[in-house]
């Protein structure tokens, strides 16, 4: 292919050839190139047809494989794509410039609402799964059809490392991606702070350039919030965020219960206090993040009123509904002017999720705050996430229902489906419900601190360590014991993601670091920054290319998974273009799947059968690519 490509070249037989023609001329290579691509993606394929998917294995539901989602019977026709979109909340940041913005949020009656179907949603319900392809197919009608909507948070969070380390995919064209498709609608993102999108404190010079690049990238709001409230820590992710032209939102994270009398270390001063300190940073808006979704109604009422009396910012509220009440948080917080609100599409919402959106919006339909958002649009796309989370399935808790235990273990709605997938890993699985009572005493253990990323994987990590080695409470203080701590146990009471309100337990802090002195001051002030030019030379023999910047920020985040994602992305080629039933669950015999690799070139792979094992131990899986046939072998490991 590559001699006809070059014979029939138009300079080639206009005689018009240097000895540079090959290396100027690189539509030759381009054919080269896709059928290169083709058989990545179907060495890929035949991979997942013999042997499965290395996280799906036995739990493949047959139907799903079959079943491809419906798109709303509106998409397309009347989504207008770009140059054409109805003007939305990002055209007006665009306008008015972050602060300004700002201020107009504040003033507004409706209530505004954020959706946070593609971040938070599928990271509190199916461990942060959900891939780009099912993203970005419903996009246009974002833009089309629901450029009303405050913002979408479809980054950050876990999203970034799960996309590289269990989808394969680049976090960075998922952006991408969807900000060429949804032009109007404000894009919005969580960051750890000094853990960025990780779960340890980085280097200073690593926050910034992740924040810097993450702007230039398209994003336009990022909520920023500390594991410990720790003002020092939430200060670095806010000077950040204002050297870009990005709008800034931190966040105080919510927990305990500010109406229980008994409960006396986060009380509605503290966070009173902590939001005041916030504004004086120069954050242009506000977050409760109420991450386990304790803020329950009446405390929800009290505290937003207490907060619109003391800032001057708008307010922006985030719950998880996994006790079930926390539409009337929301709605209590509406009656107290709170600005925003963050909901999932109802089929993406509850239990371990936001509250429902479609809900929301009929709840504070002709009242005071009416979102003025159209029921029958939000009904079509709700119809489609729909029939998205059931190719999900395999990475669901099972839990169907809310649970007012939330109330007693704490435990962060981003968490739930995570933690569970390490308990299964752990041969703990089975004894789910004790989880939540041993992470429950862990927190008691360890000051009742705040949990969320990353403390809350300190204490999960704590918790599973606890039941797989049959440790109580009790036999873990016990001096004459000997605890071999898990690691990140011990970088927490290093001081290492910084400290917790009110300290450490002395106790318990003296036996894990057996003499060892903690941290006391903020670790980036004397991690030593990241050498750039050392990671991306270090790269560059890895890719055999010029890393981008990109690159070179997500391997300083995840050296190793960023090293394992370019690896396998050398080995099968970007594989966020096979639909989501084909990339976990395979193909079955006569299916036909049409992939886009790029614009305006398609794949069609039939996929035929698969043939008896060879004496080696290889099988021959046979397919059709574009009519013609085409065979792989592949090593049978079962
Ligand atoms: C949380 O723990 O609060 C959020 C969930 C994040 C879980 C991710 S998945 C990969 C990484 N490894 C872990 O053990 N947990 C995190
Ligand atoms: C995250 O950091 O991923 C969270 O969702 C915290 O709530
Ligand atoms: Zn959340």
């Amino acid at each position: 292919p590559f001699l006809l490509n070059l014979l029939n070249h138009p300079q080639f037989l206009a005689g018009d050839v240097t000895t540079r023609f090959l290396d100027e001329t690189p539509d030759l290579f381009r054919f080269t190139a896709r059928r290169d691509r083709a058989s990545k993606v179907l060495a890929y394929l035949a991979e997942v047809i013999v042997n499965g998917h290395p996280e799906i294995k036995g739990k493949a539901p047959e139907r799903v494989a079959a079943t491809p989602v419906a798109l709303p019977p509106t998409h397309g026709a009347d989504v207008p794509r770009s140059g054409n979109v109805p003007k939305g909340t990002r055209d007006r940041f665009k306008e008015l410039g972050a602060a300004k913005f700002a201020a107009w949020t504040r003033e507004q009656t409706r209530l505004l609402v954020t959706d946070t179907t593609m971040r938070d949603a599928h990271q509190s319900l199916f461990a942060t799964r959900m891939r780009t392809f099912d993203m970005l197919a419903i996009a246009d009608r974002y833009a089309g059809a629901h450029a009303d909507l405050f913002s979408l948070e479809m980054w950050g969070g876990a999203t970034f490392d799960t996309a590289m380390r269990f989808l394969k995919e680049s976090p960075w064209d998922r952006l991408a991606k969807l900000r060429a498709r949804v032009p109007n609608i404000l894009f919005q993102m969580l960051v750890r702070a000094a853990s960025a999108v990780g779960y340890t404190n980085y280097p200073d010079n690593v926050v910034y350039e992740f924040i810097r690049l993450s702007a230039e990238a398209g994003m336009d709001l990022f909520r920023i919030f500390d594991a410990n409230n720790w003002l020092p820590n939430i200060k670095l992710g806010v000077d950040a965020v204002l050297k870009t032209d990005a709008i800034c939102e931190a966040a105080i994270c919510y927990t305990g219960d500010i109406l229980d009398p008994k409960r006396d270390k986060y009380t509605l001063t503290y966070f009173v206090n902590l939001a005041k300190e916030l504004e004086k940073l120069g954050t242009h808006f506000l977050a409760i993040k109420d991450m386990a979704g304790l803020l329950k109604p009446y405390a929800a009422k009290r505290l937003v009123k207490a907060l619109r009396e003391a800032v001057g910012v708008p307010i922006h509220f985030h719950t998880h509904d996994s006790a079930g009440g926390q539409i009337a948080s929301y709605m209590m917080a509406a009656e107290e002017g709170v600005s925003v609100v963050d909901c999932a599409f109802a089929p993406m919402a509850g239990v371990t999720s936001q509250p429902s959106l479609n809900a929301l919006v009929e709840t504070a339909r002709f009242t005071p705050r009416d979102t003025g958002l159209n029921f029958d649009a939000l009904q079509e796309t709700a119809n489609y996430w729909d029939g998205v989370r059931k190719l999900y399935a395999p990475f669901e808790t099972g839990q169907l229902a809310s649970s007012a235990e939330v109330y007693l273990h704490e435990m962060p709605g981003g968490q739930y489906a995570n933690l569970y997938q390490q308990a299964q890993s752990l041969g703990v699985g089975d004894r789910w419900p004790e989880v939540g009572r041993m992470y429950a005493a862990v927190n008691r253990m360890f000051g009742d601190i705040v949990k969320v990323t990353p403390t809350s994987k300190v204490v999960g990590d704590m918790t599973l360590f606890m039941l797989a080695n049959n440790l109580t409470p009790e036999m873990v203080l016990d001096p004459a014991r000997e605890v071999a701590f898990p690691e990140s146990v011990i970088e927490f009471f290093e001081g290492k993601l910084g400290q917790p309100p009110g300290g450490f337990p002395p106790v318990l802090q003296a036996r894990i670091l057996r003499g060892r002195k903690p941290l006391t001051d903020r670790p980036g002030a004397t991690l030593p920054p990241a050498d750039f030019a050392h990671a991306r030379k270090d790269l560059e023999g890895k890719l055999r290319r010029p890393p981008t910047d990109q690159d070179v920020i997500s391997y300083l985040l995840y050296p190793k998974v960023f090293a394992e994602y370019a690896e396998h992305q050398a080995k099968y080629s970007d594989l966020s273009v096979l639909p989501t039933p084909a990339f976990f669950f395979g193909m079955a015999k006569g299916e036909e799947v049409s992939i886009e690799i790029e614009p305006g070139k398609t794949l069609i792979i039939k996929f035929l059968t698969v043939g008896e094992a060879q004496p080696d131990g290889r099988r021959t899986v046979y397919f059709e690519l574009n009519g013609q046939p085409r065979e792989v072998a592949v090593a049978d490991k079962s």
